[in-house]
């Protein structure tokens, strides 16, 4: 029997109603508007598009929101005083510096001036620190939204085989540390495999919950993948070039082959992609609350 789609789409729709209300209610009751700045330094293209729909998407809610573009030269100096500048503005609740940067910055040191309470994105070392105590006030987006499409899909996962393809910082070591928690929605038991993994294909073959984040198409194919398995796909390829000059979207996961097999998949584009972008509405309207109290 085909899989069902687990359409990330939807369940972000769903989310996104839900805060809209929560911002409402914030500005009528406290008079607090939740404040975004996204930064985009340069001009990689796939960023400029996830950039531009975290905007969309924080306008349509009703958030302050700024867009803050910078030349790919900015030196580390003058974006480190930038950040300064939103970690000092009261009308800015989270601040989001798309990832990847040029590779004169250093990333880490532009993640480690944000502001913990402003680090929407859940990349602070003190946030990462604070996920693993399982004390997390901002759970990094992409991770998040995974835990999100599981609970939201009746998926369980206490007790569940767990096996992640990817040791990310972005993803797979974050996601790993959500569902290893003595937790609602996560008490599973986790296995990370990675470039250096031996026989891959036994752990795979093992999971209840299939969560790929590798960076390369078709790095899972039906073989590696157990009858009726849950498969998360956060992979976003580009590929090839379509007639009107735009690249064709893929994930990680052979997706016609595996939907045969498998309970339930997540597709691309469609699936993860959406949940991350609302995961940022979510902390950063959780970061509005958090500076009213
Ligand atoms: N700082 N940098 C920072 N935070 C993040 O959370 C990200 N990430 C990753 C890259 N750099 C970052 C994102 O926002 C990946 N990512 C992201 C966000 C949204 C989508 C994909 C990746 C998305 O919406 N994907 C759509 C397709 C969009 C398209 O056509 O390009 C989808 O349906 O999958």
């Amino acid at each position: 029997m085909a899989a069902k789609i687990i359409s990330g789409t939807e369940i972000a729709k769903e989310i996104r109603e839900e805060l809209k209300k929560e911002v409402e209610n914030l500005k009528e009751k406290y008079g607090i508007t939740p404040g975004l700045v996204t930064i985009l330094v340069g001009e990689n293209p796939a960023s400029i598009s996830y950039v531009t729909a975290k905007q969309k998407t924080s306008k349509n809610l009703g958030f302050y929101s700024i867009q803050d573009n910078q030349p790919e030269d900015i030196s580390e100096e003058n974006l480190l005083e930038l950040i300064d500048k939103y970690n000092n503005d009261p009308s800015i609740h989270g601040i989001l510096v798309q990832l990847p940067l040029p590779k004169h910055i250093n990333e880490s040191k532009i993640l480690y001036a944000i502001d913990p309470k402003k680090d929407v994105d859940g990349f602070h070392p003190v946030n990462i620190g604070k996920l693993m105590i399982g004390e997390a006030d901002y759970l990094p987006c992409t991770p998040a939204g995974i835990q999100q499409m599981l609970i939201r899909t009746g998926v369980k996962t206490e007790g569940a085989e767990v096996v992640v393809v990817g040791r990310s910082n972005i993803v797979g070591k974050p996601i790993a540390n959500i569902l290893i928690q003595k937790q609602e929605g996560a008490n599973a038991t986790v296995t990370v495999c990675h470039t250096r993994t031996k026989n891959m294909e036994e752990h795979t073959r093992r999971a209840d919950i299939l969560i790929v984040a590798a960076g390369k198409p078709k790095a899972v194919t039906a073989d590696m993948v157990k009858e009726g398995a849950v498969v998360i796909d956060v992979g976003v390829n580009r590929i090839g070039k379509t007639e009107s000059g735009k690249a064709k979207l893929c994930g990680d996961v052979d997706f016609e082959a595996v939907k045969e097999k498998a309970g339930a998949i997540t597709p691309v584009p469609g699936g993860v992609g959406p949940m991350t972008i609302t995961m940022l509405m979510m902390n950063t309207v959780k970061a509005a609350k958090n500076a009213g109290e």
